[in-house]
């Protein structure tokens, strides 16, 4: 018998002794020391490093009740679905995905390879921090990671089993009431309409007919459009950091969803980035934001173009012009969901640092104004908006009606 044979939520004190028992990555007689380092929403993450050699592990685990709030209680299910597609990363894409050492069923949790060389992107960006290889990584990243395992590419009755075994209704609740619902309603009065911009926000937002209904279209779509085994929350918090090296991290809302969650998700927290840094005045990386912005944008749809040529075998869809139309909603679907991720991080729930973080409220404000302006046309706009160049000239052009 042990005391890991059955679930309960680990203290920093079990850790330890949980890794000597179940993982085989240390000396049994090693000293560790054990911290919990998790900032995430949901779980919690345990870095154990062995003494004298400074030698090092991950731990996640998951809880019954999300971290951030005790009223959200969800099936630790989500560790299960996130270590399995941490190792689809594995497979498809290794260079940008941790080494993994062992998935436990019972105690809910995963041992990892610990990146504590490396930076957690927004914080980085936070830093206006330059990462030369972004773009080029992450668009490869999303290509080989989503293409794959969409109908163009994977025999159907196997995708459909797929979609089974990555059914993920609680965490992906999570998004249909945080990002498609409360933004626009307030209906569970979690948003926070702070000070001076309040009566502005709320007439751009609640007030918006059109906009509150492009907004229910683009839910359904979320819910009812199985296209690939997508990360779900590919935000700048997911992602890890050097110079030289991108590793995506935390695919616990991983589902079969629209490809444009991902790319749109990760764009909007790019803009967070960019707009951060034009408030701030800094020349230098708003530049560099915005190339990034745009390329990555650009990347994407040249690879998506390169590895569908290369490996789509469905053989309808070889035929004349069913690539580009794809490709089409895709990018629709993109600047819809760009759109949605930044109006409720800026209203909603989860807030981001790059935007809470400046101090000086008129500075605050103008960025929220620009980015809410920028969201909206996104989402109504979405089927127009293709090209990297196209974003950037909506966000110049709404930086200069604030
Ligand atoms: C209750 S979880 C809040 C947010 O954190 C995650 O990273 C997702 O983005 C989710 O919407
Ligand atoms: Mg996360």
């Amino acid at each position: 018998m042990s005391k890991f044979d059955e679930y309960f939520l680990m203290q920093e004190s079990d850790v330890a002794e949980y890794v000597k028992e179940k993982i085989t990555f240390f000396d049994k007689k090693a000293l560790l020391e054990v911290k919990e380092i998790g900032d995430g929403n949901l779980n919690y993450v345990y870095r154990i490093k062995e003494t004298e050699t400074n030698k090092s592990i991950i731990i996640k685990q998951a809880g019954t009740v999300a971290r951030i709030s005790e009223d959200i209680h969800l099936s630790t299910n989500r560790i299960k679905i996130e270590f399995e597609v941490l190792s689809m990363y594995r497979k498809y894409a290794p260079e940008f995905g941790p080494d993994l050492y062992g998935y436990d069923a019972v105690m809910n949790c995963f041992a990892m390879e610990d990146l504590s060389e490396f930076r957690i992107l927004r914080d980085g960006l936070i830093h206006y921090q330059i990462y030369p290889h972004l773009a080029d990584h992450m668009s490869t990243f999303i290509v080989d990671t989503l293409l794959p395992t969409t109908d163009v590419f994977m025999e159907h009755k196997e995708k459909k089993e797929q979609v089974k075994t990555f059914i993920n209704p609680e965490l992906c609740e999570i998004s249909e009431e945080l990002v498609y619902t409360e933004p626009f309603t307030d209906h569970n009065k979690r948003n926070e309409l702070f000070g001076p911009i309040q009566a502005w926000l709320s007439q751009q937002i609640y007030e918006d007919q059109l906009l509150r209904t492009e907004a229910a279209k683009l839910k359904f779509a979320f819910m009812n459009n199985a296209q690939a085994l997508i990360h779900g929350d590919l935000h700048t918090g997911s992602i890890f950091v050097t110079p030289d090296q991108t590793k995506v991290i935390d695919p616990e809302f991983a589902f079969y969803g629209p490809i444009g969650y991902d790319v749109g998700n990760l764009i909007a927290n790019l803009v967070f980035a960019h707009v951060r840094a034009v408030v701030a005045g800094e020349e230098a990386y708003v530049e560099w934001s915005k190339r990034t912005i745009a390329s990555f944008i650009d990347q994407f749809q040249k690879k998506f173009i390169v590895k569908w040529n290369d490996g789509a075998i469905d053989r309808l869809a070889k035929e004349d012009g069913f690539k580009n139309h794809y490709l089409h909603t895709v990018m629709e679907d993109t600047a819809g969901i760009c759109g949605l991720e930044i109006i409720r991080r800026i209203v909603g729930l989860a807030k981001v640092k790059d935007i809470v973080g400046i101090e000086e409220p008129e500075a605050r404000e103008k960025a929220e104004k620009i980015c809410v302006l920028f969201a909206k046309d996104c989402i109504m706009k979405r089927a127009s908006l293709q090209t990297g160049d196209q974003y950037i000239g909506l966000l110049q052009e709404k930086m200069e009606e604030i």
